[in-house]
């Protein structure tokens, strides 16, 4: 049992430094990135917000625009401006755009988008996504087909090519340094020695 409990132990310890975690950029998530950059304007950039999902982790907002501030509601994170349809969605007609750095390498796996329809367009750091390339056009999942490494303090862009298109959630990992890849492995190989006593 104590073996059992330790094994657990060290698990819980192991994923929370060395997997992918979910984070939220709509509302729904508390506390969630979604929340601390809602209400970001124009203007009051650059602006550096902590990322609540991994301690240590924080982002910073560079620009916004050329239309209107951040705004996050229940639904997703998008650009509010002064004439757009969707206060929560980057419209292509306004070329809203949202410039983004971490503070420490990060890794990409997956981006959770919503309103993302036939034909449309997004274009995240560099990487054209096109509604075709969703893994699941319901829930509007986008897989990297490798990882997406930004490297820390690396500027890196959020817009809709064409379309009107909402982001929900990113799915990364902290790039670790070489010591935490070492402890990483050491705290699986420990997992799975106690397991096998
Ligand atoms: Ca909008
Ligand atoms: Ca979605
Ligand atoms: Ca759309």
């Amino acid at each position: 049992m104590k073996k059992l409990m330790l094994s657990i132990g060290l698990l819980i310890v192991g994923s929370s430094i060395c997997h992918a975690v979910i984070i939220r950029l709509d509302n729904t998530g508390s506390p969630g990135l979604g929340d601390n950059l809602d209400g970001i304007g124009v203007g009051v950039t650059p602006t550096n917000v902590d990322v609540p999902e991994i301690p240590g982790l924080s982002i910073t907002i560079h620009s916004i625009g050329p239309d209107g501030g951040l705004n996050s509601t229940a639904i997703s994170l998008g650009i509010n401006g002064d004439s757009d349809l969707d206060t929560d969605a980057f419209e292509s007609m306004s070329a809203q755009r949202a410039t983004f750095s971490f503070n420490q390498s990060v890794s990409f796996t997956q981006l959770d988008f919503t309103n993302f329809e036939s034909g449309e367009e997004f274009n995240f750091a560099g990487q054209v996504i096109t509604n075709s390339d969703l893994a699941n056009g319901t829930t509007d999942i986008f897989n990297f087909a490798t990882p997406l490494v930004i490297t820390a303090d690396t500027q890196f862009s959020l817009e809709a090519i064409s379309g009107t298109i909402g982001i929900e959630a990113f799915d990364l990992t902290v790039v670790p340094e070489p010591t935490v890849t070492t402890f990483c492995s050491f705290v699986v190989l420990l997992s799975l020695l106690y397991r096998q006593r």
